[in-house]
């Protein structure tokens, strides 16, 4: 078995995709990189270089001196912060990703995963239950990055015969690592802040409903997809794939269930309009059919876990 390198490994989704490999395959298989030069706590028994993914030179000799057959590519700059960074972030989200698929078209290594996000739609896309299939006109420099980036996918699949996979990834809540950079971030800061001050300013409105998903559903999805016969999958651009949908309102009264004081109030800013545009709820039934996809998590079991674990943190620190 070759090993699993995970690119930008320090991340919010990087962190947890790491344990879950080392517990999957050993952690003599899974090797962490990130561009930060330090690894967080929770992962510092793995392997770890720091690598920029811009860098393909340092990358293929990555590849091949610690025999990497698989690589999951999380490096990127998200919406939000991707609005402020125009061309830093079509630089990372394009070329990043042209480094790996190359590597793969090269043979030197066997499957790639890229994450895709909810924010390939746009203003014009139907807003719930939106389908895998539909209009597409993302009007942030992140979205139509990912869109571009799942066409290229889809064409290195079906003119070299790489073996790309990947999720239309929704917002994601953990507690081990935080997010940085994203319109759904909120939907993590809200439960630090209830926790440590009892008050949360959300930068979304009230009713803004968005997809989100618990990070062991998100990381549960990547391994499944990863690990499906490749005959099975009939889609090589990006999976549609469903948690759960919220609006901030709805996550504070279910946050004001544990701790009846938490105060809410919303000062929208410029993530809201980013918000608005993107879907309410996704339809992922090709998810479903091809390779089995079923979310466990709902917004109580969520906050339930969140809050908890969040408590224990505050204890230790
Ligand atoms: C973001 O908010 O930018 C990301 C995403 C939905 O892809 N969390």
């Amino acid at each position: 078995m070759g090993k699993k390198l995970v690119i930008g490994s320090s991340g919010q989704i990087g962190t947890e995709l790491i344990l879950d490999l080392v517990n999957n395959f050993g952690v003599n298989n899974v090797i962490a990189t990130d561009i930060k030069t330090t690894p967080p706590d929770v992962i510092k028994e793995v392997t770890f270089f720091t690598l920029d993914v811009l860098d393909a030179d340092k990358l293929f000799k990555l590849v091949k001196e610690h025999d990497v057959d698989e690589v999951y590519l999380l490096a990127a700059l998200l919406s939000a912060t991707a609005e402020k960074k125009v061309q830093p972030a079509w630089n990372l989200n394009m070329n990043g990703l042209f480094n790996v698929l190359d590597l793969a078209k090269e043979g030197h290594v066997k499957k790639v995963f890229w994450p895709s996000s909810i924010a390939i739609f746009g203003a014009s896309s139907p807003k719930v239950m939106t389908p895998q299939r539909t209009i597409t006109e993302p009007s942030t420099v992140y979205g139509i990055s990912k869109l571009a980036g799942e066409r290229w996918c889809e064409y290195y699949h079906n003119n070299y015969g790489v073996d790309v996979r990947s999720i239309r990834y929704p917002g994601l809540i953990s507690y081990k690592s935080e997010p940085g950079g994203g319109t759904t971030d909120y939907a993590v800061d809200i439960f630090h802040q209830a926790i440590n001050k009892g008050i949360y300013s959300s930068f979304l409105a009230q009713d803004v409903r968005l997809p989100m998903m618990y990070m062991d559903d998100a990381i549960r999805a990547t391994r499944e997809l990863m690990q499906t016969d490749k005959n099975n999958l009939t889609i090589r651009s990006s999976y549609n794939v469903s948690g759960m949908s919220f609006t901030p309102n709805e996550i504070g009264v279910e946050i004001q269930k544990h701790l009846p004081n938490f105060k809410l109030d919303f000062n929208p800013d410029f993530r809201n309009k980013i918000a608005l545009t993107w879907p309410q709820s996704v339809d992922d039934t090709l998810a479903k059919n091809d390779w089995n996809w079923r979310p466990k998590f709902d917004l109580e079991a969520t906050s339930s876990i969140m809050l908890k674990e969040l408590s224990k943190q505050t204890v230790i620190n």
